[in-house]
């Protein structure tokens, strides 16, 4: 980027180099000059959401303590004037795995990364089917949990569908809210005395032809505040257990 800018600085002051001319034209290249943080509707606009985790960067970070290490995604909600209308689309759901993951299976509790893609008690494609449509997560003691995929230091890839995560993609539209539930505090209740600790991740929205746009919390859960705190800074990037995201 930095030879980028000289260049570019070169030619605005006539020097005669020979990256002048690419300079020229990508500048009258209508998909080079969009501001990428200006979302914009339709086809050409931001339609994929994109989760890292990054959980195993945290200092308390350990693979031992769990069988579904790294942020646990439930479900993702695009949020309109604080309506929910869509939830990721059945069968858009993409797993996308870490170079190197956080936890292998001999890492994890019982020897077994239950929750996550290496998982040998519950098929892979199972558990990414778990991200798509409405929150559905439940956090059991004594059988296994449902509803949620474990990132494992990977990555989630999908597309928005309807309020019940059909078909078809719709685009994600400035002044949109995007809601990750995140397996977290929340999910405690009477009857499911299973917990997760929230869990840190990036949430970055994309364009079918690679743009990206990383997205700020707003929101944390007031549950998870002893993790997470009870506000979002404004220069804060990661999401922590469920979390509200805005968009530009
Ligand atoms: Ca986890
Ligand atoms: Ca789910």
């Amino acid at each position: 980027m930095r030879a980028t800018l000289m260049i570019a600085l070169a030619c605005a002051l006539g020097l005669g180099l020979a990256g002048c001319k690419a300079a020229q034209v990508s500048e009258t290249d209508a998909s080079r000059t969009k501001d990428s943080s200006t979302p914009d509707p339709g086809a050409s606009g931001y339609t994929f959401v994109f989760i890292r985790d990054v959980e195993s960067q945290q200092f308390s970070f350990s693979c031992s303590a769990t069988n579904a290490p790294g942020t646990d995604i439930d479900a993702v909600a695009l949020i309109r004037k604080g309506q929910t209308v869509g939830y990721v689309m059945k069968g858009s759901a993409v797993f996308l795995e870490p170079a190197s993951v956080a936890c292998t299976p001999a890492d994890c509790s019982g020897q077994d990364c239950t929750y996550a893609s290496s998982s040998s008690t519950i098929p892979e494609a199972d558990l990414i089917s778990r991200t798509e449509g409405p929150p559905d997560a439940v956090v059991r003691g004594s059988t296994n949990d449902t509803g949620y995929l474990s990132l494992n230091g990977g990555s989630l890839q999908a597309q928005i569908g309807d309020g019940s995560g059909n078909p078809p993609a719709q685009a994600i539209l400035s002044g949109d809210q995007i809601k990750v539930y995140e397996v977290d505090q929340s999910y405690k209740t009477a009857s499911n005395t299973g917990e997760r600790t929230p869990e840190h991740y990036q949430l970055v929205i994309q364009t079918s032809d690679n743009q990206n746009l990383p997205l700020h919390p707003v929101q944390f859960d007031p549950l998870n505040s002893a993790t997470c705190g009870k506000t979002p800074s404004p220069d804060d990037y990661l999401g922590c257990g469920t979390t509200v995201f805005a968009v530009p």
